[in-house]
Protein backbone atom coordinates (compact mmCIF):
# COMPACT_ATOMS: atom_id res chain seq x y z
CA UNK A 1 0.00 0.00 0.00
CA UNK A 2 2.91 2.63 1.02
CA UNK A 3 4.74 1.75 -1.93
CA UNK A 4 1.78 1.90 -4.28
CA UNK A 5 1.50 5.33 -2.48
CA UNK A 6 4.80 6.44 -2.94
CA UNK A 7 5.07 5.37 -6.69
CA UNK A 8 1.26 7.07 -6.77
CA UNK A 9 2.87 10.55 -5.71
CA UNK A 10 6.35 9.93 -8.11
CA UNK A 11 4.75 9.58 -11.24
CA UNK A 12 1.71 12.80 -10.81
CA UNK A 13 4.44 15.06 -9.45
CA UNK A 14 6.36 14.30 -12.91
CA UNK A 15 3.18 15.09 -14.31
CA UNK A 16 2.80 18.75 -12.90
CA UNK A 17 -0.83 18.68 -12.36
CA UNK A 18 -2.33 21.66 -13.63
CA UNK A 19 -3.49 23.40 -10.09
CA UNK A 20 -2.44 25.80 -7.38
CA UNK A 21 0.98 26.69 -7.28
CA UNK A 22 1.85 24.83 -4.07
CA UNK A 23 0.90 21.64 -6.00
CA UNK A 24 4.52 21.47 -7.95
CA UNK A 25 5.61 21.08 -4.06
CA UNK A 26 4.41 17.74 -3.25
CA UNK A 27 6.41 15.49 -1.18
CA UNK A 28 5.94 11.74 -0.63
CA UNK A 29 5.03 11.41 3.22
CA UNK A 30 8.02 11.68 5.43
CA UNK A 31 8.49 9.23 7.70
CA UNK A 32 8.57 11.42 10.88
CA UNK A 33 5.39 12.72 9.48
CA UNK A 34 4.35 9.32 10.05
CA UNK A 35 5.16 8.40 13.42
CA UNK A 36 2.61 8.58 16.22
CA UNK A 37 5.19 9.91 19.13
CA UNK A 38 3.79 13.88 18.65
CA UNK A 39 1.81 16.05 21.51
CA UNK A 40 -1.48 14.40 19.59
CA UNK A 41 -0.37 11.18 19.87
CA UNK A 42 -2.29 8.87 17.34
CA UNK A 43 -5.31 11.31 17.14
CA UNK A 44 -6.25 12.53 13.49
CA UNK A 45 -6.38 16.65 13.21
CA UNK A 46 -9.80 17.99 11.78
CA UNK A 47 -9.96 21.20 11.60
CA UNK A 48 -13.73 22.49 11.36
CA UNK A 49 -15.00 26.21 10.80
CA UNK A 50 -17.72 27.55 13.44
CA UNK A 51 -18.06 24.99 16.01
CA UNK A 52 -19.34 27.34 18.48
CA UNK A 53 -23.07 26.14 17.37
CA UNK A 54 -25.35 24.34 15.15
CA UNK A 55 -23.98 21.77 13.24
CA UNK A 56 -20.14 22.57 13.92
CA UNK A 57 -20.85 22.46 18.02
CA UNK A 58 -22.71 18.96 17.58
CA UNK A 59 -20.32 17.17 14.78
CA UNK A 60 -17.43 18.09 17.24
CA UNK A 61 -19.33 16.38 20.08
CA UNK A 62 -19.36 13.38 17.94
CA UNK A 63 -15.94 13.84 17.09
CA UNK A 64 -14.75 13.97 20.76
CA UNK A 65 -16.70 10.97 21.71
CA UNK A 66 -14.96 9.02 18.81
CA UNK A 67 -11.96 9.51 20.76
CA UNK A 68 -9.39 9.34 17.44
CA UNK A 69 -9.59 13.37 16.74
CA UNK A 70 -7.99 16.46 17.52
CA UNK A 71 -10.41 18.77 16.78
CA UNK A 72 -9.29 22.52 16.36
CA UNK A 73 -12.57 24.66 16.41
CA UNK A 74 -12.12 27.91 13.63
CA UNK A 75 -14.38 30.11 15.49
CA UNK A 76 -14.92 34.16 15.52
CA UNK A 77 -15.58 34.50 19.03
CA UNK A 78 -13.37 32.90 21.20
CA UNK A 79 -15.12 33.95 24.42
CA UNK A 80 -18.47 32.55 23.33
CA UNK A 81 -16.46 29.01 22.27
CA UNK A 82 -14.58 28.50 25.72
CA UNK A 83 -18.27 29.10 27.03
CA UNK A 84 -20.00 26.92 24.69
CA UNK A 85 -17.14 24.20 25.07
CA UNK A 86 -17.77 24.25 28.90
CA UNK A 87 -21.08 24.17 28.78
CA UNK A 88 -21.14 20.98 26.35
CA UNK A 89 -18.27 19.34 28.58
CA UNK A 90 -15.64 18.92 25.43
CA UNK A 91 -12.77 17.17 26.36
CA UNK A 92 -10.27 20.30 26.31
CA UNK A 93 -7.48 17.69 25.66
CA UNK A 94 -8.21 16.88 22.30
CA UNK A 95 -10.01 20.35 21.40
CA UNK A 96 -8.62 23.70 20.70
CA UNK A 97 -9.80 26.76 19.68
CA UNK A 98 -8.21 29.44 17.38
CA UNK A 99 -9.60 32.72 16.22
CA UNK A 100 -10.87 32.64 12.73
CA UNK A 101 -12.99 35.51 10.82
CA UNK A 102 -13.95 34.51 7.55
CA UNK A 103 -15.53 38.07 6.67
CA UNK A 104 -11.84 38.86 6.63
CA UNK A 105 -8.84 37.40 4.18
CA UNK A 106 -6.29 39.08 6.46
CA UNK A 107 -7.75 36.88 9.48
CA UNK A 108 -7.92 33.25 7.17
CA UNK A 109 -4.16 34.22 6.67
CA UNK A 110 -3.14 34.48 9.79
CA UNK A 111 -5.30 31.63 11.11
CA UNK A 112 -3.29 29.19 8.08
CA UNK A 113 0.01 30.45 9.61
CA UNK A 114 -1.11 29.91 13.39
CA UNK A 115 -2.35 26.58 11.78
CA UNK A 116 1.11 25.73 10.60
CA UNK A 117 2.88 26.11 13.85
CA UNK A 118 0.18 24.46 15.97
CA UNK A 119 0.13 21.15 13.70
CA UNK A 120 4.02 20.75 13.72
CA UNK A 121 4.72 18.13 11.62
CA UNK A 122 1.45 16.71 11.54
CA UNK A 123 -0.65 16.70 8.82
CA UNK A 124 -3.73 18.06 8.75
CA UNK A 125 -6.60 15.17 7.90
CA UNK A 126 -9.64 16.96 7.67
CA UNK A 127 -11.25 19.94 6.92
CA UNK A 128 -14.54 20.84 7.33
CA UNK A 129 -16.26 24.40 5.63
CA UNK A 130 -19.00 24.28 7.76
CA UNK A 131 -19.94 27.98 8.90
CA UNK A 132 -21.93 30.62 7.33
CA UNK A 133 -24.19 33.18 7.90
CA UNK A 134 -27.90 33.62 6.28
CA UNK A 135 -29.53 37.31 5.86
CA UNK A 136 -32.57 37.03 3.79
CA UNK A 137 -34.15 39.89 5.30
CA UNK A 138 -31.64 42.43 4.28
CA UNK A 139 -33.34 45.20 1.73
CA UNK A 140 -29.50 46.27 1.18
CA UNK A 141 -25.85 44.21 1.59
CA UNK A 142 -23.84 44.15 4.55
CA UNK A 143 -20.03 44.39 3.29
CA UNK A 144 -17.06 42.92 4.93
CA UNK A 145 -13.85 44.51 5.70
CA UNK A 146 -12.23 43.55 2.45
CA UNK A 147 -15.35 45.23 0.45
CA UNK A 148 -17.64 41.77 -0.44
CA UNK A 149 -20.75 40.95 0.57
CA UNK A 150 -20.52 39.27 4.17
CA UNK A 151 -22.59 35.91 2.78
CA UNK A 152 -20.08 36.26 -0.15
CA UNK A 153 -17.07 36.41 1.80
CA UNK A 154 -18.01 34.28 5.14
CA UNK A 155 -19.57 31.33 3.11
CA UNK A 156 -17.52 30.99 -0.01
CA UNK A 157 -15.05 33.18 -0.87
CA UNK A 158 -12.99 32.72 3.08
CA UNK A 159 -14.06 29.08 2.57
CA UNK A 160 -11.69 28.79 -0.84
CA UNK A 161 -9.12 30.89 0.32
CA UNK A 162 -8.65 28.34 3.70
CA UNK A 163 -9.09 25.56 1.39
CA UNK A 164 -5.89 26.35 -0.62
CA UNK A 165 -4.27 27.45 2.49
CA UNK A 166 -4.77 24.28 4.59
CA UNK A 167 -4.41 21.62 1.49
CA UNK A 168 -0.62 21.54 1.14
CA UNK A 169 -0.96 21.10 5.28
CA UNK A 170 -2.92 17.93 4.09
CA UNK A 171 -0.64 15.82 1.77
CA UNK A 172 1.30 14.07 4.02
CA UNK A 173 -2.26 12.45 5.79
CA UNK A 174 -3.09 8.83 4.46
CA UNK A 175 -6.32 9.90 5.06
CA UNK A 176 -7.50 13.70 4.14
CA UNK A 177 -10.82 14.56 3.48
CA UNK A 178 -12.14 17.53 2.49
CA UNK A 179 -15.97 18.57 3.58
CA UNK A 180 -17.76 20.94 2.21
CA UNK A 181 -21.34 21.69 3.64
CA UNK A 182 -23.64 22.45 0.88
CA UNK A 183 -27.64 22.32 0.65
CA UNK A 184 -30.65 21.13 -1.05
CA UNK A 185 -31.42 25.15 -1.65
CA UNK A 186 -28.12 25.45 -3.82
CA UNK A 187 -29.40 22.17 -5.72
CA UNK A 188 -31.65 23.16 -7.72
CA UNK A 189 -32.65 19.22 -9.08
CA UNK A 190 -35.54 18.91 -5.94
CA UNK A 191 -38.60 20.52 -4.56
CA UNK A 192 -36.45 22.64 -2.20
CA UNK A 193 -33.67 23.74 -4.32
CA UNK A 194 -35.80 24.55 -7.61
CA UNK A 195 -39.46 24.82 -6.63
CA UNK A 196 -38.27 27.61 -4.15
CA UNK A 197 -37.92 30.80 -5.09
CA UNK A 198 -35.31 33.10 -5.19
CA UNK A 199 -33.40 30.18 -7.21
CA UNK A 200 -29.66 29.77 -6.57
CA UNK A 201 -28.10 30.47 -10.04
CA UNK A 202 -24.84 31.98 -10.98
CA UNK A 203 -25.76 33.03 -14.42
CA UNK A 204 -22.35 34.00 -16.50
CA UNK A 205 -20.40 35.30 -13.41
CA UNK A 206 -20.56 38.73 -14.45
CA UNK A 207 -20.28 40.25 -11.13
CA UNK A 208 -17.81 38.04 -10.08
CA UNK A 209 -15.55 38.33 -12.50
CA UNK A 210 -15.34 41.98 -12.14
CA UNK A 211 -14.45 41.17 -8.97
CA UNK A 212 -17.92 41.42 -6.30
CA UNK A 213 -16.37 44.29 -4.49
CA UNK A 214 -18.66 47.04 -3.33
CA UNK A 215 -21.22 48.01 -5.13
CA UNK A 216 -21.52 44.43 -7.07
CA UNK A 217 -22.91 42.27 -4.43
CA UNK A 218 -23.88 39.37 -6.47
CA UNK A 219 -22.25 36.84 -8.38
CA UNK A 220 -24.34 37.04 -11.06
CA UNK A 221 -23.93 41.00 -11.51
CA UNK A 222 -27.77 41.46 -10.90
CA UNK A 223 -29.34 43.38 -8.05
CA UNK A 224 -29.11 42.36 -4.25
CA UNK A 225 -30.83 39.59 -2.60
CA UNK A 226 -30.02 38.11 0.33
CA UNK A 227 -31.85 34.78 0.66
CA UNK A 228 -30.41 34.24 -3.29
CA UNK A 229 -26.70 35.05 -2.17
CA UNK A 230 -26.89 32.44 0.45
CA UNK A 231 -28.39 29.73 -1.88
CA UNK A 232 -25.48 31.10 -4.65
CA UNK A 233 -23.07 30.08 -2.26
CA UNK A 234 -24.07 26.80 -1.13
CA UNK A 235 -24.03 26.38 -5.01
CA UNK A 236 -20.47 27.94 -5.32
CA UNK A 237 -18.76 25.52 -2.47
CA UNK A 238 -20.27 22.61 -4.16
CA UNK A 239 -19.27 23.23 -7.58
CA UNK A 240 -16.25 24.02 -5.65
CA UNK A 241 -15.85 20.95 -4.21
CA UNK A 242 -16.33 18.95 -7.70
CA UNK A 243 -13.55 21.32 -8.99
CA UNK A 244 -10.82 20.58 -6.09
CA UNK A 245 -11.92 16.28 -6.65
CA UNK A 246 -11.13 17.22 -10.65
CA UNK A 247 -7.88 18.76 -9.84
CA UNK A 248 -6.42 17.66 -7.30
CA UNK A 249 -7.98 14.00 -6.02
CA UNK A 250 -5.32 11.88 -7.80
CA UNK A 251 -2.53 13.82 -7.25
CA UNK A 252 -2.92 14.42 -3.49
CA UNK A 253 -5.15 11.56 -2.25
CA UNK A 254 -7.12 13.89 -0.75
CA UNK A 255 -11.31 13.25 -0.88
CA UNK A 256 -13.50 15.86 -1.64
CA UNK A 257 -17.23 15.97 -0.46
CA UNK A 258 -20.24 18.26 0.25
CA UNK A 259 -22.99 17.34 1.82
CA UNK A 260 -26.56 18.21 2.47
CA UNK A 261 -26.92 17.59 5.95
CA UNK A 262 -31.15 17.68 6.14
CA UNK A 263 -32.83 20.66 7.24
CA UNK A 264 -31.26 21.69 10.34
CA UNK A 265 -34.60 23.39 10.79
CA UNK A 266 -34.05 24.64 14.58
CA UNK A 267 -30.00 26.17 14.12
CA UNK A 268 -29.22 29.14 15.06
CA UNK A 269 -28.80 29.68 11.70
CA UNK A 270 -31.98 31.51 10.98
CA UNK A 271 -31.53 33.42 13.60
CA UNK A 272 -32.29 36.56 11.14
CA UNK A 273 -35.82 35.39 10.45
CA UNK A 274 -38.90 36.82 11.76
CA UNK A 275 -39.99 35.10 15.42
CA UNK A 276 -42.89 32.99 13.66
CA UNK A 277 -40.81 31.97 10.49
CA UNK A 278 -38.74 30.34 13.41
CA UNK A 279 -41.72 28.74 15.22
CA UNK A 280 -43.34 27.02 12.50
CA UNK A 281 -40.62 26.73 10.20
CA UNK A 282 -39.22 23.81 12.25
CA UNK A 283 -43.36 22.72 11.95
CA UNK A 284 -43.45 22.59 8.69
CA UNK A 285 -40.41 20.73 7.63
CA UNK A 286 -41.56 18.02 10.15
CA UNK A 287 -44.80 17.60 9.11
CA UNK A 288 -45.31 18.85 5.65
CA UNK A 289 -41.61 17.93 3.80
CA UNK A 290 -40.56 15.94 5.74
CA UNK A 291 -37.15 16.99 5.52
CA UNK A 292 -36.10 17.85 9.20
CA UNK A 293 -33.15 17.10 11.16
CA UNK A 294 -32.22 17.59 14.48
CA UNK A 295 -28.85 19.16 15.16
CA UNK A 296 -27.30 16.28 17.01
CA UNK A 297 -28.52 13.92 14.22
CA UNK A 298 -26.98 16.46 11.59
CA UNK A 299 -23.99 16.24 13.57
CA UNK A 300 -24.11 12.68 13.36
CA UNK A 301 -23.82 12.78 9.49
CA UNK A 302 -21.24 15.13 9.47
CA UNK A 303 -19.11 12.74 11.74
CA UNK A 304 -20.24 9.66 9.26
CA UNK A 305 -18.41 11.57 6.38
CA UNK A 306 -15.40 12.45 8.73
CA UNK A 307 -15.46 8.57 10.37
CA UNK A 308 -16.72 6.09 7.78
CA UNK A 309 -14.15 4.37 5.22
CA UNK A 310 -16.86 4.74 2.93
CA UNK A 311 -16.60 8.25 2.82
CA UNK A 312 -13.36 8.17 1.13
CA UNK A 313 -14.80 8.13 -1.65
CA UNK A 314 -13.80 11.26 -3.47
CA UNK A 315 -16.41 14.01 -5.62
CA UNK A 316 -19.58 12.54 -4.16
CA UNK A 317 -22.22 15.00 -2.98
CA UNK A 318 -23.75 12.83 0.45
CA UNK A 319 -27.22 12.81 1.84
CA UNK A 320 -29.60 10.85 3.73
CA UNK A 321 -32.22 9.00 3.54
CA UNK A 322 -35.34 10.06 6.20
CA UNK A 323 -36.40 7.33 8.39
CA UNK A 324 -39.99 7.43 9.64
CA UNK A 325 -41.20 9.98 6.75
CA UNK A 326 -38.68 7.92 4.35
CA UNK A 327 -41.04 8.03 1.16
CA UNK A 328 -43.82 10.06 2.45
CA UNK A 329 -42.21 13.80 2.51
CA UNK A 330 -42.98 15.92 -0.33
CA UNK A 331 -39.51 15.47 -1.88
CA UNK A 332 -39.44 11.81 -1.84
CA UNK A 333 -39.80 9.42 -4.85
CA UNK A 334 -38.50 6.36 -6.05
CA UNK A 335 -35.24 6.71 -8.29
CA UNK A 336 -33.32 4.24 -9.62
CA UNK A 337 -34.89 1.42 -7.19
CA UNK A 338 -33.69 4.27 -3.95
CA UNK A 339 -36.02 5.79 -2.13
CA UNK A 340 -34.85 9.13 -2.30
CA UNK A 341 -35.77 11.39 0.60
CA UNK A 342 -35.73 15.40 1.90
CA UNK A 343 -33.01 14.51 3.93
CA UNK A 344 -35.53 13.81 7.49
CA UNK A 345 -34.48 12.73 10.84
CA UNK A 346 -34.29 9.07 11.81
CA UNK A 347 -32.58 7.59 8.84
CA UNK A 348 -29.46 6.49 10.79
CA UNK A 349 -25.82 5.77 9.54
CA UNK A 350 -26.93 3.32 6.60
CA UNK A 351 -28.81 5.62 5.17
CA UNK A 352 -26.29 8.10 3.07
CA UNK A 353 -26.16 7.90 -0.20
CA UNK A 354 -24.68 9.42 -3.20
CA UNK A 355 -27.19 12.54 -4.37
CA UNK A 356 -27.63 13.62 -7.86
CA UNK A 357 -26.25 17.44 -8.71
CA UNK A 358 -28.22 19.72 -10.45
CA UNK A 359 -26.82 20.65 -13.63
CA UNK A 360 -25.91 23.99 -12.35
CA UNK A 361 -23.28 22.17 -9.98
CA UNK A 362 -22.23 20.05 -12.84
CA UNK A 363 -21.73 23.22 -15.20
CA UNK A 364 -18.00 22.30 -16.28
CA UNK A 365 -17.56 25.38 -18.43
CA UNK A 366 -19.20 27.64 -15.71
CA UNK A 367 -16.67 25.74 -12.99
CA UNK A 368 -13.84 26.44 -14.65
CA UNK A 369 -14.62 30.49 -14.89
CA UNK A 370 -15.73 30.18 -11.41
CA UNK A 371 -12.59 28.49 -10.34
CA UNK A 372 -10.23 31.30 -12.13
CA UNK A 373 -12.59 34.22 -10.54
CA UNK A 374 -12.21 33.03 -6.85
CA UNK A 375 -8.54 32.85 -7.02
CA UNK A 376 -8.44 36.05 -8.56
CA UNK A 377 -10.76 37.52 -5.79
CA UNK A 378 -9.21 36.46 -2.76
CA UNK A 379 -5.52 36.16 -3.89
CA UNK A 380 -5.56 32.17 -3.65
CA UNK A 381 -2.40 30.64 -5.59
P1 LIG B 1 -25.27 28.04 12.83
O1 LIG B 1 -25.64 29.46 12.69
O2 LIG B 1 -25.61 27.31 14.07
O3 LIG B 1 -23.70 27.85 12.61
C1 LIG B 1 -22.95 28.69 11.81
C2 LIG B 1 -21.58 28.87 12.42
O4 LIG B 1 -20.84 29.77 11.58
C3 LIG B 1 -21.61 29.49 13.81
O5 LIG B 1 -20.75 28.77 14.66
C4 LIG B 1 -21.08 30.89 13.58
O6 LIG B 1 -20.37 31.42 14.67
C5 LIG B 1 -20.13 30.64 12.42
N1 LIG B 1 -19.81 31.91 11.75
C6 LIG B 1 -20.65 32.86 11.31
N2 LIG B 1 -19.97 33.90 10.81
C7 LIG B 1 -18.66 33.61 10.94
C8 LIG B 1 -17.47 34.29 10.64
N3 LIG B 1 -17.47 35.53 10.13
N4 LIG B 1 -16.29 33.68 10.90
C9 LIG B 1 -16.26 32.46 11.45
N5 LIG B 1 -17.36 31.77 11.78
C10 LIG B 1 -18.55 32.34 11.53
O7 LIG B 1 -25.90 27.30 11.57
P2 LIG B 1 -25.93 25.75 11.13
O8 LIG B 1 -25.21 24.92 12.11
O9 LIG B 1 -27.31 25.43 10.78
O10 LIG B 1 -25.10 25.84 9.79
C11 LIG B 1 -23.92 25.09 9.59
C12 LIG B 1 -23.75 24.82 8.12
O11 LIG B 1 -24.82 23.99 7.64
C13 LIG B 1 -23.79 26.08 7.25
O12 LIG B 1 -22.83 25.96 6.23
C14 LIG B 1 -25.18 26.04 6.63
O13 LIG B 1 -25.20 26.72 5.40
C15 LIG B 1 -25.35 24.55 6.45
N6 LIG B 1 -26.70 24.09 6.29
C16 LIG B 1 -27.64 24.37 7.24
C17 LIG B 1 -28.94 23.95 7.07
C18 LIG B 1 -29.98 24.24 8.07
O14 LIG B 1 -31.12 23.87 7.82
N7 LIG B 1 -29.67 24.88 9.19
C19 LIG B 1 -29.33 23.17 5.90
C20 LIG B 1 -28.27 22.92 4.97
C21 LIG B 1 -26.99 23.36 5.18
P3 LIG B 1 -21.11 31.97 16.00
O15 LIG B 1 -21.33 30.77 16.85
O16 LIG B 1 -20.10 32.92 16.54
O17 LIG B 1 -22.38 32.61 15.55
MG1 LIG C 1 -37.62 24.98 2.19
C1 LIG C 1 -39.19 18.85 0.27
C2 LIG C 1 -39.11 20.07 0.16
C3 LIG C 1 -38.24 21.03 0.88
C4 LIG C 1 -37.00 20.88 1.47
C5 LIG C 1 -36.17 19.63 1.57
C6 LIG C 1 -36.61 22.14 1.99
C7 LIG C 1 -35.40 22.40 2.65
N1 LIG C 1 -37.60 23.04 1.71
C8 LIG C 1 -38.64 22.38 1.03
C9 LIG C 1 -39.81 22.91 0.58
C10 LIG C 1 -40.28 24.19 0.83
N2 LIG C 1 -39.59 25.16 1.47
C11 LIG C 1 -41.56 24.71 0.44
C12 LIG C 1 -42.63 23.94 -0.31
C13 LIG C 1 -41.62 26.01 0.88
C14 LIG C 1 -42.78 26.98 0.77
C15 LIG C 1 -42.70 27.76 -0.46
C16 LIG C 1 -40.36 26.28 1.53
C17 LIG C 1 -40.03 27.52 2.09
C18 LIG C 1 -38.78 27.79 2.67
C19 LIG C 1 -38.33 29.04 3.21
C20 LIG C 1 -39.09 30.33 3.29
N3 LIG C 1 -37.76 26.85 2.79
C21 LIG C 1 -36.73 27.48 3.36
C22 LIG C 1 -37.04 28.80 3.62
C23 LIG C 1 -35.88 29.41 4.21
O1 LIG C 1 -35.73 30.56 4.58
C24 LIG C 1 -34.80 28.38 4.26
C25 LIG C 1 -33.73 28.78 3.30
O2 LIG C 1 -33.92 28.82 2.12
O3 LIG C 1 -32.55 29.08 3.80
C26 LIG C 1 -31.58 29.40 2.80
C27 LIG C 1 -35.44 27.11 3.77
C28 LIG C 1 -35.00 25.81 3.66
N4 LIG C 1 -35.75 24.81 3.06
C29 LIG C 1 -35.03 23.63 3.11
C30 LIG C 1 -33.79 23.90 3.76
C31 LIG C 1 -32.71 22.88 4.01
C32 LIG C 1 -33.78 25.22 4.10
C33 LIG C 1 -32.62 25.84 4.87
C34 LIG C 1 -31.69 26.19 3.84
C35 LIG C 1 -30.26 25.96 3.88
O4 LIG C 1 -29.59 26.15 4.89
O5 LIG C 1 -29.76 25.66 2.80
Amino acid sequence: MLVLRFALLFILQAAQVEGWKWMAKIKAPSFSRMQKGSKFGDKKLVVITGTSSGLGKHTTKALLQAKDYHVIGAVRDLEKMKLVAELEGFDMERFTAMELDLASFESVKKFTEELEKFRGDRPIDRLVCNAAVYQPTLAYPKWTVDGHEQQLQINYLSHFLLTSKVMPMMTDSSDARVVMIGSVTGNDNTVGGGGVYPIADLKDLDGLELGCKKPIAMMDGYNFNGAKMYKDTKLALMMTSNMLHERFHRSTGIAFSSIYPGCIAESPLFREKRPWFRKYFPIFMKYITGGFVGEEEAGTRLFQVLHDVRCTKSGVYWSWNGGPREGRGMEAMEKGGQIVGAGGAGGGWESIFENDQSDKVLNKDLVQKLWQSTNEVTGAE
